[in-house]
């Protein structure tokens, strides 16, 4: 990291455990539809041609932080937790106001050997992305550390078997209460490629990175043990390994497992340095929890920035204080993605509270 001369590393310090003078700060989804400034350089461009040209998913990436520095402590690379399954073999549409659609979902274990590609060439199919990330490397000059990201592979299969999002899940459901062992067998598959793409993604400059599981709240406790923990557990244990042949320094990870409350325990012991935690876990429950073994990121409910700036402060004096035992091993963030609608001042007065009150709560 030194040689690459950051000159805010607070996320990664906080990350390892070290000493920070103040939480680091970013949301999920922070380079999106709030903001005008995205939605002016989206225009009515296709959402994924936005992810394949590195010119516009670079600019994209750095609008937050532009508009948001010196309170914003790092990137995250525009892009998409989808362009796994594409890259697998599957056709992703996004469609206008309705998200992200599958034309032709994994419907049948049968299905596996027609609809996905026996070998996938993530350095090949996904370059664009490493291209992306080394345009921002350059844009960013140091002045924040930049996160990669992947869907994990529960989260994937679950949008590869229901063909876009879902409120019932009942294809996924099919799937792993009718055919586990096949379910299986396509998860470690996903698993395979997601490796290789984290760690080219750390190849072409990420500092950071962050697997989401976006639908682990789906599974029971048991399921969550055998569709989705073992997965997450092999992505952080080879993850460093695959670094290691390609000469690459390795990163701190981040597992955020929505909705997963009943397997905090779990995660702190799953390999990774930093477990995000939704906003229906009460901070100092989840220090407890932790006991000091990760750093813990998160959690205000996102709809709390539709509050207003009176709402905003009350819940970050509460934010900061849940967080208070985790002595320094917190990254701020919110429970969820940013969603549409937030008025960005509404974001940067957010930002600013935290920082006014840990000044105010650390020294107490
Ligand atoms: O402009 C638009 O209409 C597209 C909206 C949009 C954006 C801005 C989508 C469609 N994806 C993104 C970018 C994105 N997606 C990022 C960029 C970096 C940043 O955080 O600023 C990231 C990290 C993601 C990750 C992602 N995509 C997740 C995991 C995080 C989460 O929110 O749970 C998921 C589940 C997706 C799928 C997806 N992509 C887009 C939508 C609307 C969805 C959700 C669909 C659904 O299931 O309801």
């Amino acid at each position: 990291m030194a040689a690459e001369n950051l000159k805010n590393d607070r996320i990664l310090r906080a990350a390892r455990g070290e000493k920070v003078d103040r939480p680091p700060m970013w949301v999920m989804r922070q380079a999106g539809r709030y903001l005008p400034e995205y939605n002016a350089t989206k225009g009515n461009n296709d959402f994924f041609a936005v992810c394949r040209s590195p010119e516009l998913a670079s600019e994209i990436t750095l609008q937050p932080i532009e508009r948001y520095l010196p309170h914003i402590d790092a990137a995250i690379i525009f892009s998409d937790i989808l362009v796994v399954p594409q890259a697998m073999g599957m056709t992703v549409e996004m469609i206008e106001k309705r998200g992200p659609v599958f034309p032709s979902p994994l419907r049948q274990p049968e299905e596996i050997a027609t609809k996905l590609k026996e070998k996938v060439d993530v350095a090949g199919d996904l370059k664009y992305v490493f291209d992306a990330i080394r345009e921002t490397k350059k844009k960013l000059d140091g002045r924040v550390p930049l996160y990669g990201f992947v869907g994990a592979p529960w989260t994937l299969l679950s949008y590869m078997v229901e063909g876009g999002g879902s409120k019932m899940f009942c294809e996924i459901k099919r799937w792993v209460f009718k055919h586990p062992e096949e379910s299986k067998h396509v998860l470690q598959r996903i698993t395979d490629v997601v490796i290789e793409f984290l760690a080219r993604q750390v190849e072409a400059g990420a500092n950071i990175v962050q697997v989401f599981d976006s639908w682990a709240g789906e599974l029971s406790p048991a399921d969550f043990r055998v569709f989705s923990l073992p997965y997450l557990r092999q992505i952080s244990a080879r993850l460093p390994q695959r670094l290691a042949e390609l000469n690459v320094a390795p990163v701190p990870m981040t597992v955020f497992a929505k909705g997963a409350w009943f397997a905090l325990d779990e995660l702190c012991d799953s390999g990774y340095q930093v477990v995000g935690l939704d906003w229906t876990y009460d901070p100092a429950e989840a220090v407890k929890v932790a006991r000091g073994r990760v750093t813990l990121q998160g959690n205000m409910d996102p709809g709390a920035l539709y509050g207003g700036k009176e709402a905003i402060t009350r819940e970050v004096e509460k934010l900061v204080r849940g967080f208070k035992g985790a002595k320094g091993r917190w990254i701020c963030n919110l429970g969820h993605g940013i969603t549409p609608g937030v008025n960005p001042e509404d974001l940067g007065h957010f930002f600013k509270e935290v920082e006014r009150v840990a000044t105010e709560v650390y020294k107490e």
